[in-house]
């Protein structure tokens, strides 16, 4: 923790109203805004919302392999033990597991598949880097949900990145309906900045990624967001993706079907937006949560000729 002028206070003694975001939403600047995959359209959607909703992006072959990957994950007990896997706080089954692009070679190759690269590339207007990949597992009846939250909230605060210039890529790697805990999203609620108050302990995260309690809004801040913006869940089948921008709020019911739910996540940081500091915690968190070394930018990888032709336009 450092004392210095920072643009986006939290974890706070005393409530603070919302600040407005101080980035552009996208990146890539004048002409440069139109080298990419998104057209307008889609362009101008993830500034309103700060999210994009692609349904059924990559097909059901091309993803089941990663999810069976995932069931042969669970095989390995020494991985099962290592604090990069985190278990659900009810179950004890696996609730997440972190640094997936370091664990398999196949997921590496995916966080550079040219078509997830180049939107992700044309929003942040820079070359980017990993800087957290995860699987979000909630088993059939028994999967915990996550409070409402900004991702970019906790990673200023316990990582020190210290502009909002990030976008999540969550790829479905099982169907996402109504009844298995899909995720939500307040759309609009990227361009404010909900400080929220609670001190950061020490390793905050063993506790955190279990259940949340530091980073939530306030419920009458949430109220006023959810009533602007509605709430969304956008559904549909495995190979479906949805990009997110780094201060969207969203959150997660628990699973009470009896299917899975399984979400992918690549978290895309901008070359210029390096990590420091934490702004607001004791110490920096492992680099399974927070890449700090290996920030060199990521180059394209074409290994999925079978997806040639599939488009990229968002629904709804
Ligand atoms: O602590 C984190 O980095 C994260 N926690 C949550 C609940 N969402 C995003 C991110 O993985
Ligand atoms: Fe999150």
């Amino acid at each position: 923790m450092v004392d210095r002028l920072d643009p986006y206070p939290t974890r706070l003694t005393e409530h603070r109203d919302p600040l407005s975001r101080k980035e552009p939403i996208v990146h890539a600047r004048n002409q440069h805004r139109w080298e990419g995959p998104l057209d307008e359209v889609a362009l101008s959607r993830f500034e309103r919302d700060g999210f994009l909703w692609f349904n059924g992006f990559f097909s059901r072959d091309l993803i089941e392999p990663f999810f069976d990957e995932l069931k042969q994950m669970a095989n390995d007990e020494s991985l099962m033990r290592s604090d990069q896997v985190i278990q659900d706080p009810n179950s004890g089954a696996i609730r997440s597991v972190f640094g997936m692009h370091k664990l398999s070679e196949h997921f590496d190759r995916l966080t550079r598949d040219p078509r997830i690269l180049g939107m992700v590339r044309q929003l942040l207007g820079s070359e980017v880097y990993i800087h957290q990949s995860r699987i979000n597992d909630k088993y059939g009846f028994q999967g915990s949900g996550f409070d409402w939250h900004s991702d970019f909230e906790t990673w200023h605060a316990e990582d020190g990145m210290p502009r909002m210039r990030a976008v999540s890529a969550s790829l479905m790697l099982t169907d996402n309906n109504e009844f298995n805990g899909p995720l939500m999203l307040i759309p609009g609620s990227h361009r404010q900045f909900v400080p929220c108050v609670g001190e950061t302990p020490e390793a905050n995260w063993l506790e955190s990624l279990k259940s949340q309690k530091l980073g939530v809004p306030d419920q009458q801040t949430l109220a006023t967001l959810a009533e602007r913006g509605g709430i969304q869940a956008p559904k549909g089948p495995a190979g479906s993706l949805l990009l997110f921008e780094c201060n969207t709020l969203h959150a997660s019911n628990e699973n009470m079907s009896p299917w899975p739910r399984s979400n992918l996540f690549f978290v895309y940081n901008s070359v210029d937006n390096a990590l420091q500091e934490p702004y607001a915690a004791p110490s920096q968190r492992p680099e399974f949560l927070a890449t700090r070394s290996d920030t060199q930018p990521l180059t394209m990888h074409d290994d999925f000729p079978e997806l040639a032709g599939q488009g990229v336009d968002p629904l709804h």
